[in-house]
């Protein structure tokens, strides 16, 4: 009997926050189909009562992209279809159920920086490094890197890190807008967790809203953004549990904001 292969991914339970680990680190954790294909089926069905996720990788590196060993013999249509496959799941991963928090060390590269963009909220320690190696290897982006990541950044940044190869620092990566928690080397998951704890507390409703129509608004004129925002509000607002809790602040049970 054949064996089984080893999974690409690892996962672990802390409560009502899951830890995924892309599990390839004799690969750097490159992307390879097999390790895409277990990322879709986990986002299809994460365990149940998840509330949130932390995405990070094992060893020295977040990612280091596509992995090149499955690139060579593809036809044109064929990285037509591998690109429009990674799409399909690393908006699962932006549009799915549950909001997550990429842990960022070591490379942070190619498509390992294209699915770090998918999350809700990166911190990076500050090993990490980034960079879009596709310019020099003679493609291009094929994971939502050319939409995501200039959003993060802007267009021009990312144009730069592919006609020139710049790789960023955690510090110039932070300043520029990829992570917005830098913690030093080893810090990573326990911030990663913290995070996604407390995110894991917030109102079902409002993590939706978060995770499905801010993105969306981002992208409106201001008129139908507005309008849109509304809609968003009225409906979190309606919600009990939205009720309850401004309930609880008014009557002294709520927490008070305090400065971090
Ligand atoms: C790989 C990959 C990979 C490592 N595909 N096998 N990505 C890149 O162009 C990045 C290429 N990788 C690197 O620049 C470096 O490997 C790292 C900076 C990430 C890490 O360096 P280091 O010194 O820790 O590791 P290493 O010795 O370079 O690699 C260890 C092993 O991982 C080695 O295999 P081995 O069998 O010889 O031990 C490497 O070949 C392997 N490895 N990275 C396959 N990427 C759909 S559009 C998206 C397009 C992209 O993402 S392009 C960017 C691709």
């Amino acid at each position: 009997m054949a064996a089984r292969k080893r999974s690409t991914l690892r996962f672990s339970r802390h409560g009502a926050v899951g830890v995924l680990t892309l599990d390839r680190a004799a690969k750097r954790n490159a992307l390879s189909d097999r390790l895409v294909e277990e990322l879709e089926a986990f986002l299809a069905a994460p365990p149940a009562g998840l509330r949130a996720l932390v995405l990070n990788g094992a060893g020295e590196h977040f990612c280091a992209g596509l992995d090149l060993a499955e690139l060579s013999d593809r036809s044109a249509a064929e990285g037509v279809a591998h690109s429009r496959f990674w799409h399909r799941v690393f908006d699962r991963l932006q549009f799915g159920t549950l909001p997550v928090v990429a842990v960022l060390h070591g490379a942070v590269v190619g498509g390992g920086l294209e699915l770090a963009a998918a999350a809700h909220v990166r911190v990076a320690e500050t090993s990490a490094f980034y960079a879009f190696p596709e310019g020099q290897r003679g493609i291009f982006l094929g994971g939502g890197g050319s939409v995501r990541v200039p959003r993060l950044i802007g267009a021009h940044r990312v144009a730069d890190m592919m006609f020139t190869g710049r790789v960023l620092s955690a510090e110039e990566g932070q300043a520029a807008g990829i992570s917005t928690y830098l913690v030093n080397a080893g810090a990573g998951l326990k911030k990663g967790l913290e995070l996604a704890k407390k995110m894991a507390q917030n109102a079902p409703a409002t993590n939706y809203a978060l995770m499905h129509a801010l993105p969306r608004i981002a992208e409106l004129g201001q008129d139908a953004g507005l309008m849109m925002e509304a809609l968003v509000a009225g409906i979190a607002q309606s919600e009990p549990e939205a009720k309850k809790r401004m309930k609880d602040f008014l009557e002294k049970r709520g927490a008070k904001v305090r400065k971090g």
